[in-house]
């Protein structure tokens, strides 16, 4: 978003013709439920205009024996929804045509961008330290959204503002917690462990890049998710990166079972005793 990101938008708009007919050559990975993970270095990764292979993924520090890359559209599972916005975005914006890479504005709201699948990103940015000796965003400062129940793992659903893909698109760390207002070290780091090249949305859509799984490293389960930009989960560590939508899974991957908020629970009970004392006020 700062200059640099702006001339490599300008670039890319310069390059639509090229994008829409790669968009159109693409069409024919999706719907290809369960492939299987790729590993040769050659193997193309995502829609052609990317440019990426597993190879792009290894050259940037991904083990693809250890993180599942494939080319498939991501499906939702059963009882799988959105996670709710929180707190922490310091940017938002809109693609004005997702079949083209880098055709966004600064429109919406965070929550409003965050809440839904629909192209429309929020942005976490600023609050850089060392986290789990990488360079990143604070945890406590993330992008945080409310998981809806216990979650082992998360879809991150990021948005493609611009190339170098996957760089400028894997550039977020996941941490979960109980606590949505935990401090940096409350926050437990999620790792890569999935990655769908076609993003959510069939092509020609190619603003919905890649969907990325993350996972707890033992079987314990978080209702909350920040994503920070960079940080140890991250493959590039440029200062921003922008994200569509997450959602929670539990460890086998189905949705996870909605719980009432605290607040909500803390707030029926005070309610219940207000209406035994006045009960019991009225049998007096
Ligand atoms: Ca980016
Ligand atoms: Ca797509
Ligand atoms: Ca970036
Ligand atoms: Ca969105």
């Amino acid at each position: 978003m700062s200059g640099k990101y702006a001339r490599a938008t300008r670039t890319l708009r310069n390059s639509l013709t090229v994008a829409a007919m790669a968009a159109a050559v693409a069409a024919p990975f999706g719907n290809t439920a369960q492939a299987a993970c790729l590993t040769n270095n050659a193997d193309g990764v995502g829609n052609p205009v990317f440019g990426a292979t597993v190879g792009t993924f290894v050259g940037l520090g991904i083990d693809p024996n250890t993180t599942c890359i494939e080319n498939s559209v991501w499906t939702d599972p059963a009882n799988f929804g959105l996670g709710t916005y929180v707190k922490g975005a310091d940017g938002f914006g809109t693609a004005t045509n997702p079949t083209v890479l880098g055709a966004y504005d600064g429109s919406g709201s965070a929550a409003a961008n965050a809440n839904g699948r629909d192209f429309a990103w929020v942005q976490d940015a600023g609050n850089q330290g060392t986290f789990n000796g990488a360079t990143g965003g604070a945890p406590s400062q993330g992008i945080v959204w409310d998981l809806g129940g216990q979650a082992n793992q998360v879809a991150v659903f990021v948005f493609v503002d611009h190339d170098p893909v996957p760089g400028e698109v894997l550039e977020n760390t996941a941490w979960l917690s109980n606590d949505a207002n935990a401090a940096d070290g409350g926050w437990t780091q999620a790792q890569l462990v999935h990655v769908y090249g076609g993003g959510w949305s069939a092509d020609p859509n190619i603003a919905d890049g890649f969907v990325a799984v993350y996972q707890l490293p033992s079987a314990q389960t978080f209702r909350y998710v920040s994503v920070t930009w960079g940080g140890p989960g991250a493959i590039v560590r440029d200062g921003d990166n922008e994200i569509d939508a997450v959602g929670g899974l539990t460890e086998r991957g189905t949705g996870v079972i909605p719980e009432p908020a605290t607040m909500a629970l803390a707030g029926l009970g005070l309610a219940a005793l207000g209406a035994t004392r006045r009960k019991t006020r009225k049998n007096v």
